[in-house]
């Protein structure tokens, strides 16, 4: 390890800008990166910019559209490497050539493969320094999603759930409002205005009939994804018309009856995915299917069956647990019931940790570890 000097602390700064800006678009810009650039000469920022939703200008242009003429012999600071492609927008790397900026400092190569290095080539054949690396893995983090979904055409998926200090996610006569406080349910809504869909089994749905809708005053509903291979939901399920934005999307088999797939696919803003099999939904697939239709990251809350089933088909990438100081003891449901592990030594781990309170709450972060 070197000593930091005041450049690289300087080039932090001006980066760790740059991704509180493209954090402020977060579960907006799907299936494209969060990014954010800073335009800086002589040590102050002279234009700003992110990208805000896909389709849209990217955050260079926005940044350099700020900065005007000053932008040439200056510094542009991005968050991920800027494109070499002509997508639905022309290349940023030719702008930033276009603008004469002197320098460029990037957080983090882009894995798309249209881009990955080429970009950062670009800039570098026209003359312009290239930086890369600064607060990489800050920015890999903003954009786990983006990374996960462009590298293996898979959703990222987050695993939230609810449960006492002894692991219960209702008593054993199946109460369970509420297990976590009113804060950390709060927080959940936040997740729901983050992440593209959300995901439950059907029985979560007829047990519980929820809404699923994200109840903040500027949020945005999710897509609501209910897996139903026998198709058991009833068309009165709140899910259906709860909200007036997003879709509501039934993954279903050959097992269900025609004439009630016909039912429900007449519903406004309802669709139904029927797959080809008379066994359960193929999970993979259907993941697969979101991210073809640019929907990149999943919420996950429930039920048992379903998370222990992705959980062990390695298709969940990250949890988000509330501990509620409590006990409720007997056989009261574990929140992992389709998990079954048979040694301790398998159990499936979690890593790069993170804890903090929600006002009584123990919110606990972790990334699933390859197991
Ligand atoms: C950047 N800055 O702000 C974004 C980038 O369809 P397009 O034209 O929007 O291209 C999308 C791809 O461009 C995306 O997959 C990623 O590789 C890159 N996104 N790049 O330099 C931005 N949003
Ligand atoms: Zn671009």
């Amino acid at each position: 390890m070197h000593e930091s000097s005041p450049s690289i602390l300087k080039d932090e700064q001006f980066m760790r800008r740059a991704l509180e800006l493209a954090a402020k678009a977060t579960g907006r810009t799907s299936p494209n990166p969060l990014v954010g650039c800073v335009i800086v000469k002589d040590n102050e920022i002279i234009g700003e910019g992110y990208h805000h939703k896909a389709g849209t200008p990217h955050a260079e242009v926005h940044a350099l559209a700020a900065a005007g003429d000053q932008a040439s012999g200056a510094t542009a600071y991005v968050t991920l490497e800027p494109c070499s492609h002509f997508g639905r927008t022309p290349p940023c790397a030719d702008a930033l050539i276009r603008a004469n900026v002197k320098r460029v400092v990037v957080a983090m190569q882009d894995p798309n493969p249209l881009v990955s290095g080429q970009g950062t080539e670009r800039l570098r054949e026209a003359g312009i320094q290239v930086d890369l690396g600064v607060l990489q893995h800050e920015a890999e983090r903003t954009n786990e999603i983006f990374l996960k979904s462009i590298t293996t055409g898979l959703p990222f998926i987050v695993y939230k759930t609810a449960m006492t200090l002894d692991g219960k996610i209702a008593t054993e006569t199946g109460d369970s409002r509420w297990v976590s406080n009113e804060s950390s349910r709060h927080y959940v809504h936040q997740l729901r205005d983050a992440y593209d869909v959300i995901l439950v089994g059907s029985e979560t749905v007829i047990q519980d009939n929820p809404a699923l809708t994200c109840r903040l005053p500027h949020g945005k509903d999710p897509v609501r994804l209910i897996v139903d291979g026998k198709l058991r939901l009833e068309e009165k399920a709140q899910v259906l018309t709860s909200s007036k934005h997003s879709p509501c999307i039934i993954a279903t088999t050959l097992a269900a009856s025609s004439e009630k797939v016909q039912r429900l696919q007449s519903l406004e803003r309802v669709e139904v995915w029927q797959y080809k099999t008379e066994r359960h939904v193929p999970l993979e697939k259907l993941l697969r299917d979101l991210v073809l239709r640019g929907w990149i990251s999943v919420l996950l809350e429930g039920g048992g069956g379903l998370a222990g089933t992705l959980l062990q088909n390695k298709l969940i990438d990250k949890a988000e647990l509330f501990i509620a100081p409590k006990f409720v003891g007997g056989t009261g449901p574990s929140p992992l019931s389709g998990l079954h592990i048979k040694a301790m030594s398998e159990a499936v781990t979690l890593d790069n940790l993170s804890f903090d309170m929600h006002t009584g709450d123990l919110h606990v972060t972790g990334y699933i570890s390859n197991f």
